[in-house]
């Protein structure tokens, strides 16, 4: 298989279609949609690209919604010359399929006790995106799979977000470096103590399935890689930029010591 290819995997929209999740992208889902394709992208660099890290590894390269939309718009556009009669409509992250669990059903990879998706060869270092269509495409029956329940994400989670296989959303520091305004004192120490102005990885980085994750071949992840920000780093195309200028600004001094209210 080519080596910038991603993962994927089929799932019959019905598996899914009773956790469709509540969002303004839901309009966007084909009437009679019949199969999802679940694919994962991978996006580790190798260590080098990380010096100076200090915000989480997905958003170090340029958004990932910009570059795999492309990908998965021009995936779409063939499609739809193929089978004409058919729709076929893409999303990423900002989607009403559940992700996580599309791919586990489409046998991309395991759910781990991160709430994330797992596959064997990049780990959990994965984006996920999907095509949604109304044409019934065969695909093997898969029983779901789970990740090996060492536990090491539930106990090193700062807050303990990770409660029996599900994430409680408002613990989690991923979460809480997104929020905007005021964050308590525990949250700003949350927010120290990591080191990471953006994001959080430590539940993907004690993970022992991602020991020997395989890095990106994505050009467009390697090339456009910044892994230390700063007050002076542009926003435009970072995935840190949606929040606003003020989210990531309070963050990086949260993280130098000098935050006032
Ligand atoms: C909202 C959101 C967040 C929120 C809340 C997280 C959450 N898990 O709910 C916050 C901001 C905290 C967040 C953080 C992160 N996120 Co996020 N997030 C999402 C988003 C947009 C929706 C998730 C959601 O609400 N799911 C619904 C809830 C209810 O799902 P759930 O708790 O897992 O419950 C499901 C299961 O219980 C399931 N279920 C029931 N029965 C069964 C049976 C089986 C067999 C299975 C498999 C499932 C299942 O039913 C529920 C619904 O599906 C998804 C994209 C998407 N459209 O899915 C990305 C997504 C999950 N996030 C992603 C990423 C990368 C992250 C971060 C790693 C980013 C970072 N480094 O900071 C962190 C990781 C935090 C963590 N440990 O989860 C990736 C995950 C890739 C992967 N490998 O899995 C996704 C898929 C985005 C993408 N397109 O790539 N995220």
């Amino acid at each position: 298989m080519n080596s910038i290819a991603p993962v994927w995997g089929i799932c019959s929209f019905d598996d899914i279609k009773d956790n469709i999740l509540e969002c303004r992208a839901k309009l966007r889902l084909p009437a009679g949609a019949r199969s999802v394709a679940v694919f994962a992208f991978p996006y580790l660099l190798p260590d080098e690209k990380y010096e100076g890290l200090n915000i989480s590894k997905y958003a170090v390269s340029s958004d990932y919604h910009d570059i795999l939309s492309e990908r998965l718009k021009e995936g779409t556009e063939i499609l739809k010359e193929m089978y004409p009669g058919d729709d076929f409509v893409y999303f990423i992250d900002n989607s009403p399929i559940p992700e996580v669990e599309a791919a586990c059903r489409a046998g991309v990879g395991v759910k781990g006790r991160n709430s994330l998706l797992i596959t064997e060869k990049y780990g959990s270092f994965v984006f996920l995106g999907e095509i949604v269509t109304t044409l019934a495409i065969e695909h093997p029956n898969i029983t779901p799979g789970v990740c090996c329940g060492c536990n090491r994400c539930v106990e090193a989670c700062p807050a303990g977000a990770l409660i029996d296989g599900k994430i409680d959303t408002d613990r989690c520091l991923s979460h809480i470096t997104q929020k905007k305004g005021e964050l308590s004192e525990e949250e700003k120490k949350y927010i120290r103590d990591s080191g990471c102005a953006w994001g959080c990885d430590i539940c993907q980085d004690v993970c022992p399935m991602n020991k020997a994750a395989d890095y990106t071949e994505f050009e467009k992840f390697l090339s456009t890689a910044n892994a230390s920000v700063n007050e002076d780093t542009p926003l435009e195309g970072r995935a840190y930029a949606w929040r606003g200028e003020k989210v990531i600004r309070r963050n990086l001094r949260i993280l130098r010591n000098d935050y006032e209210d």
